[in-house]
């Protein structure tokens, strides 16, 4: 087998992968593979060598997505992934995970293995707090975000990154799952808990007013190329420990809305506060609302701080446009957070932080939380400016359940 040919990898293949195509482990090296990935998309094999304390992770993606065979997708993802993680090291040193090669035949990405961390969603859902999260996402998004933009690069050398990473693919599936489908059922595949049918039908797709804003949105990811975005920075493209925070799994990168990313961590912030609340999680409960807070204010002051050292466009140094331009952020970020806060529970992807909740009258109570709150989120994202303003939309729709 020369892996001169695509074919969807079995463990052994992977195993064999490594050993001969990867100059990683030794030729004699005794090496076993487990697949654990558990997305929507794609293949995560862990190779370990028996001998030493060698591993490695190798992802490969298929033909189509694993949640199901109706997303053709372009293996295109993998290429994308492998030269975004390579550009955001350089970034956001430290915050992501290291990629060791990439291979066009057999849609593939070797990289390190980041078993000593955890899927944030999970320890979201063991009630676990990590200290040092909000200042390493901020840092993260800041970085990879601002960086990328108008603002701080050459203009022709942004657009040749726009060219790289025009992703439209899975451009589309965002599209049609997180700004069409929850509003609109037009696919028939939309998954409502079912104590939530009727509440959904009358809340959300009869809601004309809510719907019209999503629309406007959907034009705004479709056309505002304004920085080199994650595309899918939610709790489970995480990995994290107590002094490390590592983002993986960009695929869905692509030049957009830096609203998409920060809006994206805000949901899914609130998301592991509706599951914190219905089980009574007190200092959860305190850590998350702290979070949410934290995340805003401290990307709004890292933000406002790179501007004024890293800004290179002459126009953006004219007196009020920062103000103004982070003002649009934070409007995208509450429209994204909405928009995700609804299509996790309405569409057909749906978080575990969620799902989890065993309690059916808890679990309903958690998704109109989720659903109200993201409502607010969207009809008054103008409005919205701090940390605790962000809060709030979700403290005073918990009081009125
Ligand atoms: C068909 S893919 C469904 C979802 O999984 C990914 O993680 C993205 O969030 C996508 O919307
Ligand atoms: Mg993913």
């Amino acid at each position: 087998m020369n892996f001169d040919k695509y074919f969807t990898m079995s463990e052994a293949d992977a195993a064999l992968y490594a050993k001969t195509k990867l100059d990683f482990f030794g030729k004699d090296e005794e090496l076993v593979c487990k697949e654990i990935g558990d997305g929507n998309l794609n293949y995560i094999f862990k190779i370990d060598s028996l001998s030493t304390s060698k591993s490695l992770i190798i992802k490969q993606s298929g033909p189509v997505a694993r949640i199901s065979d109706e997303f053709k997708l372009s293996a295109d993802r993998n290429r994308i992934e492998y030269e975004i993680l390579k550009y955001q090291s350089t970034l956001a040193p430290g915050l992501v995970p290291e990629v060791y090669s990439y291979d066009p035949i057999m849609n593939c990405t070797s990289m390190e293995d980041l078993s000593d961390h955890v899927i944030m969603r999970t320890e979201m859902i063991n009630h676990k707090q990590f200290k040092k999260f909000a200042d390493d996402i901020t840092t993260f998004m800041v970085n990879t975000l601002l960086l990328t933009s108008d603002v701080c690069m050459e203009h022709k050398a942004k657009k040749e990154l726009v060219k790289n990473f025009i992703n439209p693919e899975l451009c589309e599936i965002s599209e049609d799952l997180v700004y069409t489908e929850p509003f609109s059922d037009i696919n028939n595949r939309n998954d409502i808990f079912a104590p939530n049918v009727e509440w959904v039908k009358e809340n959300i797709y009869s809601d004309e007013a809510l719907k019209l804003e999503t629309a406007k949105l959907k034009f705004d990811f479709m056309n505002n190329a304004q920085a080199l975005v994650h595309g899918d920075l939610h709790t489970g493209s995480i990995f994290i420990k107590e002094d490390s925070t590592k983002v993986i799994d960009p695929e869905f990168a692509f030049y957009g809305p830096m609203g998409y990313d920060i809006g994206n961590v805000i949901a899914n912030l609130m998301f592991a506060l509706a599951n914190a609340q219905a089980y009574e999680k007190a200092e959860q409960i305190k850590w998350l609302e702290d979070t949410i807070v934290e995340v805003i204010d401290l990307f709004k002051e890292k933000f406002s701080k790179a501007w004024d050292e890293k800004a290179s466009e002459y126009t953006a140094k004219y007196k009020g446009f920062k103000e103004y331009y982070l003002d649009t952020v934070l409007r995208d970020t509450a429209a994204v957070a909405g928009l995700e806060g609804i299509r996790r529970i309405v569409g057909i992807a749906h978080v575990k932080d969620i799902t989890s909740i065993q309690d059916g009258e808890k679990r309903t109570k958690a998704e109109r939380l989720c659903m109200l709150a993201s409502k607010s989120f969207i009809m008054n994202r103008e409005e919205l400016k701090t940390g605790k303003d962000f809060l709030e939309v979700i403290k005073q729709t918990t009081v009125k359940l």
